[in-house]
C-alpha cells in the first residue's frame, strides 16, 4: 500500500494499529496471564497490586503511531520524547511491536510466550519500571519529573541537521517553571546547521486531579500564547478517532512539509533567520477509549482516568476490564502465536528507523571521542609555590578555546551557561566563537552573538542549560555546563535525575557509554565582590556526593594547573556527573603542571614544601580542600612556622573529595591503611573545607582518626572583604592557626601568646576593614616566602 497518499484503507490500518498499542498498554498494566484474553478472563489472571499510569497512554500512542507514518513517508530520522513519561506503557507496546523491543530483550519475543512476559513485567517487582526509563529503548528522556522534555528535544537536534526531535508535552507539564520557558528554545535554534522539534502539546485537559490551565484558556488566548512564543500552532481536536486520524495526518503532513521547506529555503540560501516553526495543539480526552465510567465516576474525559480507571476491588469491576480490553479486538490484531498481523506490521518503519531503534536514542552509539589539545601546553610556569598569580578560569578559557578549534569539524562539543560565560571568565572562547543567538542583533551593544554560536550562555535559565546540555550529551555528544556555585542549585533535581538515569543505563549493558554531565561551579561562594549573601551556597557538593557513587565525582583543583588537568580529566571520562569547583580570581599558584598532574591523578596528597614534619611523627595535620581554603592553610602553616617552628604540621590538600570517603562506599575512596598513613590514626586534624563542615564529617565518619575539626562555609556572609567572608566562617589563617593550637594538647600553654596575637589580628582586621573598606595590606598582600 502507498502509505504516502492517505488513503481510507491507510487510516483504518493505523487505527488497527493504534487499537493494538491501546491493548498492549492496559493490558501491561493489568495482566499477568491470558495475555490476549484468548480464554475467558479470571481474576487471578490480573495482577494483585495495578499501578501505573493510563490517561496519557492513548493520546501518546495516537502520536507514535502516526510518527511511524510520517517516518516512512519522508524517510525521516525521528527521535520521540514523552514528556508525561509515566505513561512508560505506552513507549514499550510500540517498540515491541515495531520490533525493536525483543531485539533488546530477546526474552520478551513476539509470540505468545513473550506478550506474557511483557504484560507480567510492567511496574511490578523484579520487573520494569512504569515511566519512559532507561530501560525502555528508544528513550532519552524518562519524564516524569516533568517540565524538561522540550529542553532535552532542542538539546538532540543541535547540530543534527536532519533528525527531527517529536517532542509530547503534557499540558500539566506545561505549567512547570522549566517547561514554559522552553518555548523560547527556538530562538537559539539554526535551521542550517541544527534540526527541528516538533513540539506536540498533549492538551489532554487533566494533570493528576485538576484541570490544566491551557486547557481552560480559549482558543484565540492559547493560538495567541504560542504565536507569541514564536511558534504557529495547528490544532487537532476531537475523540472520533477515524476523523482524528485523518485529521492528524493531514495537519502532519503539513507540518512535515513546513519543516521541510523552512530547512531547504535556509539551507539552500545560507539564511539562518529564525523561521516560525511549526507546532501541533492535540486536544483528546484525557483517557480516551477507556471505560467510560466506573463505581459512578466519570472516567474518559476526566483527571479520574490519570493513573488506574478501574481498581479490580470489585466484583463487577472485572467484566468492565473485559470489556474493555476486548473493545480493541485483539483478536483481530494478533495472528494464532500471538505476533501482531504483518498486514499491521508493515505499518512500522524499519531497521534503525524504528523510534525505539533509532541510534540518536543510545547516544553512545555515535559518540565520537573530542580532539583535545594536550593540557599541558596550557600550563602556567610556577617557579616556586606562590610566585605567581593567575585566574584559574581564565586560564581554562585558552583550554577549552582550543577544544573548540578542534572540534569545529566534528561539531560535537558546546558549552553552557545562564549568561555567565564572560562572569565565570572563560573570555579566550569568543576568540573562536560565539554566543549561539538566532534573533536581531545590535550592532554597537551586543556582543559575540551569532546564529552559529556554539557558545549556549544567551538564555538566562539554568533549566535550559542544565536540559539541553543533557540532551546534547544523550545523543551522543561533549560539553560542559559553568555555572555560579549559588545557582547551579537551580538544577539540583534535573542533576539528580541525570545521575539516576546514568545508574541505570550501568547495568543495561546496550546501553552504551555517554559523555559525562560536566557541572563547573564556579564564581564560588568564598569571593562574591559584586554580590553577597545570596550568592553563597556551596551546597551542591552535599547534594552530589549523596548519589550513587559509581555515578558521582566532586573536584575542587587548588589552582589553574591542577583546574587544567582536572578538566582535561573530566572531558575524557563516561557515564559520570562530575562537579568541579573552580575559582575565578586572581590567586597565587601552588604546582608546575608536573606536581599537578602527580597531584591530580591521586587525588589527594602530603605537599611536602608546606609541611614541616618530614620523616617524623606530625603535631597536626591541617588538612584543605577548594581554592580558597589552600590559600588560607598555606598562610596558617607559614605563620605557626615562623612563630613556633618547633611544632611538626603536616600538610594536606584533597583535589578529589570522595578520597575521603572509604574505599567500600566510593570507587575513589581511599582504603583505611592509606588513609591513616596520610592522616594518622591519631594526631588531630584541621580541615579547611571548601563547603558546609558536616560533609567532611560525613564522608570520614567511619575512619579510625575521629580527632578532625572542620572548618568551612557556616552561613555567614554579607557584601564584605574577601577575608572578612573567611574570617566570618572561621577559616581564615589566624583562626586557623588558633584552632590548631587548641587541639594540640601537648602544647599546653605554650600556645597561649601566638594565640593571643592572632584574635589580636582578627580585631585589626575588623577596625581595619571598617574603616577602610578593603584588607589589610599584610593580608591581601601576603606570599608564599617559603618554610625554612
Ligand atoms: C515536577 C513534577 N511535579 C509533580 C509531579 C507529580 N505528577 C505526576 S503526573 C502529574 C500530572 C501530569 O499532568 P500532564 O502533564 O497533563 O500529563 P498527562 O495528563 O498526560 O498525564 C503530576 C502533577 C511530577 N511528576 N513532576
Ligand atoms: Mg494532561
Amino acid at each position: 500500500m502507498n502509505h504516502k497518499v492517505i488513503t481510507d484503507e491507510y487510516l483504518e490500518k493505523m487505527n488497527a494499529y493504534w487499537r493494538a498499542t491501546n491493548y498492549l498498554a492496559a493490558a501491561q498494566l493489568y495482566l499477568l496471564e491470558n495475555p490476549l484474553l484468548r480464554e475467558p478472563l479470571k481474576k487471578e489472571q490480573i495482577k494483585k497490586k495495578i499501578v501505573g499510569h493510563w490517561g496519557t497512554v492513548p493520546g501518546q500512542n495516537f502520536i507514535y503511531v502516526h510518527m511511524n507514518r510520517v517516518i516512512n513517508k519522508y524517510d525521516q530520522d525521528m527521535i520521540l520524547i514523552s514528556g508525561p513519561g509515566h505513561g512508560g506503557n505506552f513507549f514499550v507496546a510500540n517498540t515491541y511491536l515495531e520490533g525493536s523491543y525483543s531485539e533488546v530483550y530477546p526474552n520478551v519475543s513476539r509470540d505468545m510466550d513473550g506478550l506474557q512476559k511483557l504484560c507480567k513485567q510492567f511496574s511490578f517487582p523484579g520487573g520494569i519500571s512504569s515511566h519512559v526509563a532507561p530501560e525502555t529503548p528508544g528513550s532519552i528522556h524518562e519524564g516524569d519529573e516533568l517540565g524538561y522534555s522540550i529542553a532535552h528535544a532542542f538539546g538532540a537536534v543541535f547540530d543534527n541537521p536532519e533528525l527531527i526531535a517529536t517532542c509530547v508535552v503534557g499540558d500539566g507539564e506545561a505549567e512547570t517553571g522549566p517547561l514554559a520557558t522552553s518555548w523560547q528554545s527556538n530562538k537559539f535554534l539554526n535551521p542550517i546547521t541544527d534540526g527541528a522539534v516538533l513540539p506536540i502539546l498533549h492538551l489532554n485537559g487533566f494533570k493528576i486531579s485538576n484541570p490544566t490551565i491551557l486547557a481552560r484558556m480559549s482558543h484565540e488566548e492559547l493560538e495567541s500564547f504560542f504565536k507569541g512564543m514564536g511558534w504557529k500552532p495547528y490544532f487537532v481536536e476531537g475523540s472520533e478517532p477515524m476523523e482524528m486520524h485523518k485529521k492528524m495526518a493531514e495537519t502532519l503532513d503539513i507540518v512535515m512539509d513546513e519543516i521541510k521547506a523552512i530547512q531547504k529555503n535556509a539551507r539552500e540560501k545560507k539564511d539562518a533567520t529564525r523561521p516560525v516553526w511549526p507546532m501541533i495543539v492535540l486536544r483528546t480526552p484525557k483517557g480516551w477509549t477507556g471505560p467510560k465510567v466506573v463505581d459512578g465516576n466519570k472516567i474518559e474525559g476526566s483527571f479520574q482516568a490519570h493513573q488506574v480507571p478501574v481498581m479490580m476491588d470489585k466484583p463487577e469491576h472485572l467484566d468492565i476490564l473485559k470489556d474493555w480490553l476486548l473493545s480493541y479486538k485483539p483478536e483481530e490484531l494478533f495472528d494464532e502465536n500471538g505476533r501482531l498481523i504483518p498486514e499491521l506490521e508493515e505499518l512500522a518503519p524499519k531497521g534503525d528507523k524504528r523510534i525505539g531503534a533509532n541510534p540518536h536514542a543510545n547516544g553512545g552509539k555515535l559518540l565520537r571521542d573530542l580532539r583535545l589539545p594536550d593540557f599541558r601546553d596550557y600550563a602556567i610556569e610556577v617557579p616556586a609555590p606562590g610566585a605567581v598569580e593567575k585566574q584559574d578560569m581564565i586560564e581554562l578559557g585558552g583550554y577549552i578555546r582550543d577544544v573548540f578549534k578542534l572540534n569545529e569539524e566534528q561539531k560535537n562539543f558546546r558549552i553552557f551557561g545562564p549568561d555567565e560565560t564572560m562572569s565565570n571568565r572563560l573570555n579566550k572562547v569568543f576568540e573562536v566563537t560565539n554566543r549561539d543567538w538566532n534573533s536581531p542583533i545590535e550592532e554597537g551593544t551586543d556582543q559575540f552573538l551569532a546564529q552559529d554560536g556554539r557558545v549556549m550562555d544567551s538564555m538566562l535559565s539554568e533549566h535550559m542549560c542544565e536540559g539541553w546540555l543533557e540532551g546534547y550529551l544523550l545523543t551522543g555528544r561533549h560539553g560542559f555546563f559553568a555555572s555560579y556555585e549559588a545557582f547551579i542549585r537551580i538544577i539540583d533535581s534535573m542533576a539528580a535525575q541525570h545521575a539516576k538515569w546514568l545508574k541505570v543505563c550501568n547495568a543495561l549493558p546496550w546501553r552504551r557509554p555517554i559523555a559525562s554531565l560536566n557541572l563547573l561551579l564556579t564564581s564560588n561562594v568564598w569571593q562574591q565582590d559584586h554580590n553577597g549573601f545570596t550568592h553563597q551556597d556551596p551546597g551542591f557538593l552535599d547534594h552530589i556526593s549523596n548519589k550513587k557513587a559509581d555515578v558521582v565525582r566532586l573536584y575542587l583543583p587548588p589552582d589553574a594547573n591542577c583546574l587544567l588537568s582536572t578538566m582535561d580529566h573530566c572531558l575524557k571520562s563516561k557515564n559520570y556527573v562530575n562537579a568541579i569547583v573552580a575559582s575565578k580570581h586572581p590567586r597565587p599558584q601552588w604546582l608546575t603542571m608536573e606536581q599537578a598532574v602527580k597531584h591530580c591523578t591521586q587525588g589527594i596528597g602530603i605537599w611536602d614544601w608546606a609541611s614541616t614534619d618530614k620523616g617524623q611523627e606530625p603535631d597536626i595535620v591541617l588538612a584543605c580542600c577548594g581554592d580558597t581554603p589552600t590559600l588560607e592553610a598555606l598562610a596558617a602553616v607559614d605563620i605557626l612556622h615562623k612563630e613556633m617552628p618547633e611544632v611538626k604540621v603536616r600538610f594536606v590538600n584533597v583535589v578529589d573529595l570522595m578520597k575521603m570517603e572509604p574505599s567500600n562506599k566510593h570507587p575513589h575512596g581511599l582504603s583505611d591503611v592509606e588513609y591513616d598513613s596520610i592522616f594518622t590514626k591519631d594526631k588531630p586534624i584541621v580541615f579547611a573545607f571548601h563547603g558546609y563542615p558536616t560533609l567532611i564529617h560525613e564522608l570520614t565518619y567511619t575512619r579510625h582518626n575521629r580527632n578532625i575539626h572542620v572548618y568551612g562555609y557556616h552561613e555567614e556572609g554579607t557584601i564584605t572583604t574577601p577575608f572578612d567572608m573567611r574570617v566570618q566562617n572561621k577559616i581564615d589563617r589566624f583562626n586557623l592557626v588558633i584552632a590548631m593550637l587548641n587541639n594540640m594538647p601537648e602544647m599546653e600553654n605554650k600556645g597561649a601568646f601566638l594565640k593571643q596575637k592572632m584574635k589580636d589580628k582578627l580585631v585589626e582586621h575588623k577596625t581595619y576593614i571598617h574603616d577602610i573598606g578593603v584588607d589589610m595590606p599584610e593580608v591581601a598582600e601576603w606570599k608564599w616566602t617559603g618554610l625554612k
